[in-house]
């Protein structure tokens, strides 16, 4: 129970920054070299993000989210800076962290707060976050100063949604966040940030947010999967679009992307050869499915772990065995969680595994693998956490016998259990991210022009703009489209002009 009541100054937490600092950034180098090494990046990257690119020339003059103040929660890349600076060029005014607390290029985010023409970005992020500071970093994004909230927020994962509900709950309920009964530590530090919002100012601060914030645009599979929960439970506070069903996001982004950034992130963490090991994906989903092709690409010996019967059809008819953690322990290579749900990979199975196992995470949040079970472990004794180099660990344990001489075995953990694509590579590359980040910049468009009449509810965007996205990304293939004639339109049921699928069609 925290009892000191927080001011406005105070240090929060260990963090040493004042709860409201009142600061335009907080990064991590702002070197002219980082700047230059962010901008030449950012230039490349908006050659292979033609969406983004196309939305700057349509809406130049119109600038549809003049008066828009937009902060975002999405990993702090290159990819991510051309999105914010598409924004900006469409007139919103942006604040920005990312929302993992590995995932920031560092250079990425000296660019965007240095700017074009001396309109930098305030960005709140750095690689290598502590927890305290990227909830710190987080308040920080979301506060315009003189407590003015943002009117739209673009997410990914869904945290600056989480801490304005939690924040609002807990002043309708008129009680203190209390620390101490929480879960686990980001739990606990949620709750201390939220309890020294509350002491510095009052039962107000979060009623105000559901005020201002007229809509979220939400990213990824996990933050959509908590938005449509607060629907089910009615405690939506504001509308939502869900852009991580847009086609031309999940079908993209989620496979492709991930078929380019897990062997990315596994290499440069590693160096470790691939080709013909056992490598189990757990989950064959858009991302398992993307993650599995990654590892094909390598020729690894693949097997996938799957709860729904569809999806292990799918993996069967693939040519991929279809079995459970615990029959992969004695002798599988790599293991990778890709489902979106929690304690996949526990503490025991760890335990079990072959010396020098590879273990890594490529969903959204670090509760795949039991990681608060390894820190447990920890304070026991009964396993030593030796760093490698940042995000690459030896778990070493002191009480197997498997391992070299007889002695313990030993796993190598990749981001500590964060996804591993952003934790140890840049993610997905440019023209993937075009894709799903032209969808966002429409969605926020979305929102600023119909938010109110949206209603308390969670939206995807119309087939016609997701057809939109993929005919902007078109020519960087050489696309030719075969035209269809009026005739063949009434034949299939379908506009000359499309959208060329009905609603419940599965691409
Ligand atoms: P999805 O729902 O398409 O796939 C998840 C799959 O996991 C489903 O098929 C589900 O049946 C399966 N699953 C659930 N619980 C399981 C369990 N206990 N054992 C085995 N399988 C189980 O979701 P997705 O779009 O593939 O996303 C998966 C995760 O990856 C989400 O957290 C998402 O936010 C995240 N994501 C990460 C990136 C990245 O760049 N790292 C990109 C996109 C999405
Ligand atoms: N994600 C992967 N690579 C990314 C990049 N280069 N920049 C920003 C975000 C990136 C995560 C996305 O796939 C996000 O859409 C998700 O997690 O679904």
């Amino acid at each position: 129970m925290s009892t000191a009541i927080a001011t406005i100054e105070a240090p929060f937490m260990s963090t040493g920054l004042p709860l409201f600092s009142g600061y335009d950034h907080k990064i991590a180098d702002l070197s002219e070299e980082a700047i230059r090494f962010g901008r030449k990046e950012i230039e490349l990257a908006e050659h292979e993000m033609p969406g983004l690119m196309a939305l700057r020339e349509e809406f130049a003059e119109t600038k549809p989210l003049e008066g828009a103040r937009i902060m975002g929660s999405l990993h702090m890349t290159i990819q991510t800076a051309v999105l914010m600076e598409t924004l900006q060029d469409l007139g919103a005014d942006i604040r920005w962290v990312s929302c993992n607390i590995f995932s920031t290029q560092d250079h990425a985010a000296a660019a965007a707060v240095a700017g074009r023409n001396n309109n930098g970005i305030p960005v709140f992020a750095w690689k290598g976050e502590t927890l305290e500071e990227y909830w710190w970093c987080t308040l920080q994004a979301l506060n315009w100063g003189d407590d003015v909230a943002p009117t739209l927020i673009v997410d990914d994962g869904g945290d600056a949604t989480m801490l304005i509900h939690l924040g609002y709950e807990y002043e309708v309920k008129g009680e203190r966040p209390d620390p101490s009964t929480a879960d686990n530590e980001e739990e606990a530090v949620v709750l201390q940030i939220l309890a020294d919002v509350q002491d510095a100012k009052g039962l107000r601060y979060w009623h105000q947010f559901a005020e201002m914030v007229r809509g979220v645009s939400e990213e990824t599979t996990t933050g959509v999967h908590r938005l449509y929960q607060r629907v089910e439970d009615k405690s939506l506070l504001f509308p939502a679009i869900n852009v991580n069903d847009s086609v031309t996001k999940s079908k993209f982004d989620n496979v492709y992307g991930c078929r380019h950034s897990l062997v990315d992130a596994i290499m440069r963490a590693t160096d470790v050869m691939i080709s013909g090991k056992r490598a189990i994906v757990c989950g064959f989903g858009d991302v398992g499915k993307g993650s599995v092709d990654a590892l094909r690409g390598q020729q690894a010996k693949i097997s996938i772990t799957e709860i729904d019967p569809i999806c292990a059809l799918q993996a069967s008819m693939a040519g991929l065995d279809v079995i459970t953690v615990e029959k992969a322990l004695d002798d599988f290579d790599i293991f990778i969680t890709a489902t979106g749900n929690k304690d996949i990979i526990t503490a025991d199975h760890m335990m079990r595994m072959k010396h020098n196992a590879i273990v890594c995470n490529i969903g959204h949040f670090d509760n795949e693998i039991d990681m608060a079970g390894l820190e447990a472990m920890l304070d026991t004794g009964d396993v030593q956490k030796i760093e490698i180099k940042p995000q690459v660990h030896e778990w070493r344990f002191t009480n197997t016998t498997h391992g070299p001489n007889g002695g313990g075995h030993s796993i190598i953990i990749l981001a500590e259990g964060r996804l591993v694509n952003l934790g140890c590579a840049t993610g997905h590359p440019s023209l993937v991210m075009s894709a799903s980040f032209t969808n966002q910049v429409l969605a926020q468009i979305d929102l600023q022009e119909n938010a109110e009449s949206i209603g308390m509810k969670v939206i995807t965007l119309p087939k016609h703009l997701d057809e939109k996205v993929a005919r902007l990304h078109l020519a960087k293939y050489g696309v030719e489209l075969t035209k269809l004639t009026n005739d063949q339109a009434s034949y299939i049921g379908v506009g000359q002009e499309g959208p060329y699928k009905p609603g419940h069609y599965r691409y």
